[in-house]
């Protein structure tokens, strides 16, 4: 651990490292570094290596060597370790929340809220350790009994975004270990840090060496590197629907098993029935929690007619009095955008929105930099008042920006929230139970929130989406599993003869 004198870098806090078969070091092929700093004050936090494809080699040798015996190593012990990890990240909660404010800027209580999923996540899949249910069935041949088992796959790539740094590694590594599986995880370079300590708490809790191990780097680099490699088995990754079908191609030419959880363009639907003011809550948690940095964020609100100069108001002036600043005072409630480039997105969107999608700007829109915001990647929560065809009610913006659309039925509203390349997540605020339930069968979306926001997914149910959210897999409670794992059917004969599958003339005797 190095400090440095610097008050404006107290944080500072570790050297360049990879953590490969149970050792932290320095990258052994690249000296290049990359820094990770605070989007809120620009502070230095720390320093990690930008590795090479040789470190991905060294990394998947040591996953490849762990896995023999850790496949082993029956489950329940290996879902006592999980159970380890779980409770030091019990103990370190409120530490961990603060360092992933400090390196990628969403509040303090979303934060704790990213811990915490993971804490659920271990404990989830810990307790998995003691099922990983198969079938018994029958045998359609005398004295012939069959049941199905789940196999890890091997060494499986998990390559994770930097808006849920824990979070989602967690989704990611638990159901990958439980299964006995050994991995590599690659995080994203916004949120280092967190990959860090989510791993030594994983070395603490006592997973053996070369079961887990860390590679920082480039996407176009480490991640490709790692879908390229021979001894991968499995990919995992959570990003872009551009960068996804990027790793599908790869997975797919060397057939290659690939799990995928990418864009959304989620809209949250507002009834003329529907309790208005929770309605405003779900929509401004929606749109600007996690500065409306995730896959399931609200960007669409689609609003009935009869109600919509009331809400599109009322959302306005609550855009509006929302307090920005940095994630680690408590009063603030949207934090920094995680980079410039980013912002420098989110910005592009409202430029086109206004000028070329002829959009109604109806509050934001602008950069924030001056005074307290200077040195941060701050922005404005944007309210849109637009049309279901317009780009930036089309494409996924990944910022606070939020487009109202006005509707005039619930078929209609239905038929606009289905309108898009996406479907991740879906939401409805009525009081009609037939509109609900047929909300339910309709929405082409993965999650369906009745009366509540498009976010909030809790991680013993499936997390994904369909149409190009994904790839048809599901993270989270029992269906990750079928990720993790492939399935072996066994049939055992004990009638001491040949008997013949589907040729058999078998008669009651
Ligand atoms: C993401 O948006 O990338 O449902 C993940 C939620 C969180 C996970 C979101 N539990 O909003």
């Amino acid at each position: 651990m190095r400090k440095n004198k610097n008050k404006a870098e107290i944080h500072f806090e570790a050297g360049p490292y990879n953590y490969i078969g149970g050792k932290w070091s320095h990258s052994g092929n690249s000296k290049e570094v990359f820094e990770n700093r605070n989007p809120a004050t620009g502070e230095l936090l720390s320093v990690y290596p930008q590795s090479s494809k040789k470190d991905v080699d060294c990394a998947v040798t040591a996953a490849k060597n762990s896995l023999e015996a850790w496949r082993k190593f029956p489950a329940a012990k290996r879902g006592e370790i999980l159970l380890k990890s779980m409770k030091l990240l019990m103990e370190r909660k409120e530490s961990l929340a603060q360092g992933m404010t400090r390196e990628m800027g969403k509040i303090l209580k979303e934060t704790s809220g990213d811990v915490q999923e993971a804490i659920d996540t271990a404990f989830y899949y810990a307790g998995e350790g003691r099922r990983l249910f198969g079938q018994t069935t029958t045998s359609e041949l005398p004295d012939k009994f069959s049941m199905s088992v789940r196999m890890p796959v091997g060494v499986c790539a998990l390559i994770t975004p930097w808006n849920f740094p824990m979070a989602i590694p967690s989704w990611k590594i638990y159901p990958a270990l439980i299964c006995g599986n050994t991995v590599v995880l690659k995080p994203a370079s916004y949120t280092p840090d967190s990959a860090r300590h989510l791993v030594e708490v994983l070395e603490e809790a006592g997973v053996p060496a070369g079961v887990v191990n860390l590679v920082y780097g480039r996407g176009d680099s480490v991640g490709q590197a790692l879908a390229d490699h021979p001894e991968v088995r499995l990919v995992s990754f959570t990003g872009s629907s551009a960068v996804g079908s990027k790793v599908g191609e790869l997975c797919g030419r060397v057939l290659k098993k690939c799990g995928l959880e990418l864009g959304g363009k989620n809209a949250q639907i507002v009834m003329e029935d529907a309790d208005l003011d929770l309605a405003l809550e779900g929509a401004l948690w929606g749109a600007f929690g996690t500065t409306g940095q995730r896959c399931t964020a609200t960007s669409r609100i689609l609003i009935h007619e009869k109600v919509y100069k009331n809400f599109s108001e009322s959302l306005v002036e609550r855009a509006r009095a929302l307090k920005i600043g940095n994630g680690l005072n408590p009063h603030v409630e949207m934090g920094p955008l995680v980079s410039e480039m980013q912002r420098q997105t989110v910005d592009k969107y409202v430029q086109f929105g206004k000028k070329k999608d002829r959009a109604k700007l109806l509050t934001g829109g602008e950069i924030l930099n001056k005074g307290e915001y200077e040195k941060g990647f701050f922005y404005q929560p944007t309210v849109f008042a637009g049309a279901p065809e317009m780009k930036i009610a089309q494409e996924e913006i990944f910022g606070p920006v939020v487009i109202l659309i006005k509707i005039k039925s619930f078929e209609e509203a239905i038929s606009v929230l289905n309108n898009t390349r996406y479907g991740l997540s879906g939401s409805i605020y009525t009081r009609d139970v037939n509109r609900a339930m047929r909300s339910i069968r309709d929405m082409e979306t993965g999650i369906t929130y009745i009366n509540a926001p498009t976010i909030g997914a809790e991680v013993h149910l499936p997390f994904g989406g369909v149409k190009q959210t994904g790839n048809g897999h599901r993270e989270a409670g029992t269906p990750a599993l079928d990720i993790f794992s492939e399935w072996k059917a066994v049939y055992i004969d004990y009638s001491g003869r040949l008997q013949k599958a589907q040729m058999e003339e078998v008669k009651p005797k």
